[in-house]
């Protein structure tokens, strides 16, 4: 069964991870290299042992798939997961008046009155992001994250490559290829002006039996909190574009490098590890879609969701 493949990662991990020292001081389990097959036919993969947020998933690839890389589109639908990273290129500015907002994400977990200044701090962010269109254009855009990547690389040269588009062309004209390949990891864009270097590095699609799979590369997996989105966010591009070139879904394969437990998520994966699970949903997308490039959240649903409640974790920032 499709989910029983992510318990098995988090139980794996939790008997044979290594542990670690990260980048965010938090501590973590760790194994490198591992890697899960979802069947796509099976039913769509939006983990039940845990409630997972579809929109969340959906906004967030629709931005993705219009090359936009403002966080403006994110709020208008509700969707606030990649605030922090734009919120911290605005409090790191020079045009920053506010209180001092250094290592936020660290200091609003363990201090009840930063926390505050921080959450307010915060709102008056995002009403300007959303109401002020000079202030979004400056500070809503967090660069060249995945959009940028997907749909407007860069070149050297000043050209610009659209490799969404590229491969849907070669899907097309070309299914046997070998070459189906998009990268977000842009090397000459990782030091300096990214947020998060890509996590989700670089995918690739494969034609057999008039079914198109998918094979996501993962660099660096939260297995409690990043993977379930992740996983539920690559089986639904895999959807759409079977769709965009005229094929059935075949499999997600999930491979990820360094797939980590936060030290603080171990409680809350093994209570979930504990949950029964339910069948699995189904995706139904609007009939009438042309472009996948026209996507709208409303042509997306996710029917016969049955699920656990969700579960609480704080994120490593
Ligand atoms: N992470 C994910 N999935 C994502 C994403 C981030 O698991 O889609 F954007 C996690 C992985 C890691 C952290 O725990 O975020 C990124 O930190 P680093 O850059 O140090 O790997």
């Amino acid at each position: 069964v499709n989910e029983q493949q992510y318990l098995d990662l988090c139980q794996h991990v939790l008997a044979k991870g290594h542990r670690k020292s990260d980048r965010t001081g938090t501590g973590t389990m760790s194994v490198f290299g591992y890697q899960m097959r979802f069947d796509l036919q099976e039913g769509f993969p939006l983990l039940t042992t845990k409630k997972i947020n579809f929109n969340l998933i959906a906004s967030e690839l629709i931005w993705f798939l219009r090359g936009d890389t403002n966080i403006r589109y994110l709020l208008e639908n509700n969707n606030n997961i990649w605030n922090e990273w734009a919120f911290k290129r605005w409090v790191e500015s020079a045009s920053y008046r506010g209180p001092d907002m250094t290592d936020f994400g660290r200091r609003q977990l363990v201090d009840d009155s930063f926390k505050a200044a921080y959450q307010a701090a915060m709102t008056r962010f995002k009403e300007q992001i959303l109401t002020d269109d000079q202030f979004a254009a400056e500070f809503g855009d967090l660069g060249p994250v995945y959009g940028k990547q997907w749909r407007h690389w860069e070149t050297s040269r000043g050209e610009t490559i659209d490799q969404l588009s590229d491969v849907i062309a070669s899907l097309k004209t070309s299914p046997d290829s070998r070459r189906h390949l998009v990268t977000a990891w842009n090397p000459e864009d990782i030091p300096s002006n990214m947020a998060l270097p890509p996590c989700h590095a670089l995918f690739q699609f494969y034609v057999a039996d008039g079914k198109l799979s998918c094979q996501l590369y993962q660099r660096s997996a939260d297995i409690f909190l990043g993977v379930p989105f992740n996983i539920a966010s690559y089986a639904l591009l895999t959807h759409l574009m079977a769709k965009e070139v005229g094929l059935e879904v075949g499999e997600f394969i999930h491979t990820l490098g360094d797939a980590h437990i936060y030290s603080n998520h171990e409680t809350q994966v093994n209570e979930q590890l504990r949950r029964q699970m339910y069948e699995l949903p189904t995706l139904k997308i609007n009939e009438q879609l042309g472009s996948i490039f026209d996507v709208e959240l409303a042509d997306l649903k996710i029917e016969g969701y049955q699920s656990h409640p969700p579960i609480k974790a704080p994120i490593a920032v």
